[in-house]
């Protein structure tokens, strides 16, 4: 090596180093984050069972069910929006425990719809325990669907009762309103979010079901049986952080 050619060399070594240096800063500068989700006049949040039954003291009590209040507060404001959920049962409802001689709450049984899990009594119309909580702050909501309304058939979904043929109207109403990206927030995650998730996929709305904004009952593996069913029905799983609010 002449010195030019030595110097060249150098030159070039100590460039390529630095650069290289440099580019690994920026790289870790500037690792893009994941774009937010944006509202638009398409979205509808809905809000399911924020109930007293399911909140602490309540007969069903989803465990920290209270730690979605604020959240779903804080979501609705950038929802102009809103659909809640009301679970709504008669006196002697055939998914209370209490209605079928020596059964036990979260125990299973046959009805001609299928399988239904037995519940404590919960929700019955006109209770205070079938009350949406009153920390629940969306004045702007626009439609509060009542399900499970029926004695001898139960309703987890917000679209389609448990004998998975009668509607309750939901999905038309979302569609002739042009609505047609759901996101669905509240209790229980594996019960009535998941079924009113599924639902909505079916009726081939784009559902993300905000999962931080949810609180799950888990009764025999029933919270990652939930979201395996809905990973597989195509509902996305995402975060209240990712949302642009
Ligand atoms: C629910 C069980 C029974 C729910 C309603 O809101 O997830 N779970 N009824
Ligand atoms: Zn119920």
């Amino acid at each position: 090596m002449t010195i030019i050619e030595r110097r060249r060399f150098l030159l070039t070594a100590t460039a390529l180093a630095a650069s290289s240096a440099f580019s690994g800063f920026a790289l870790a500068q500037t690792q893009p984050a994941a774009p937010k989700i944006k509202i638009d006049d398409k979205s509808v949040l809905i809000v399911v069972d924020v109930q007293n039954c399911f909140l602490p003291g309540g007969s069903l009590a989803v465990g920290k069910g209270e730690e979605v209040i604020p959240i779903i507060n804080r979501l609705a404001k950038s929802f102009v929006n809103v659909v809640m959920t009301q679970d709504w049962h008669t006196p002697g409802h055939v998914s209370f425990a209490s209605s079928h001689a020596g059964k036990k709450p979260f125990e299973m049984i046959k009805l001609p719809y299928g399988d239904q899990v037995l519940w404590p009594d919960h929700c019955v119309q006109g209770t205070d325990g079938a009350l949406i909580h009153k920390d629940i702050n969306i004045p702007h909501a626009q439609l509060v669907i009542r399900k499970g309304f029926r004695k001898t058939v139960d309703s987890y979904s917000a679209f389609r009762e448990a004998d998975r043929k009668t509607v309750t109207g939901l999905s038309a109403y979302l569609k002739s309103r042009g609505l047609t990206r759901v996101f669905v927030t509240g209790l229980a995650t594996d019960f009535c979010v998941a079924w009113t998730a599924m639902d909505a996929r079916r009726e081939a709305f784009e559902v993300s079901v905000i999962e931080d904004a949810c609180r799950g009952i888990d009764t025999q593996g029933s919270l990652a049986k939930a979201w395996d069913a809905m990973k597989k029905a195509g509902v996305k799983r995402i975060q209240s952080g990712d949302l642009a609010v």
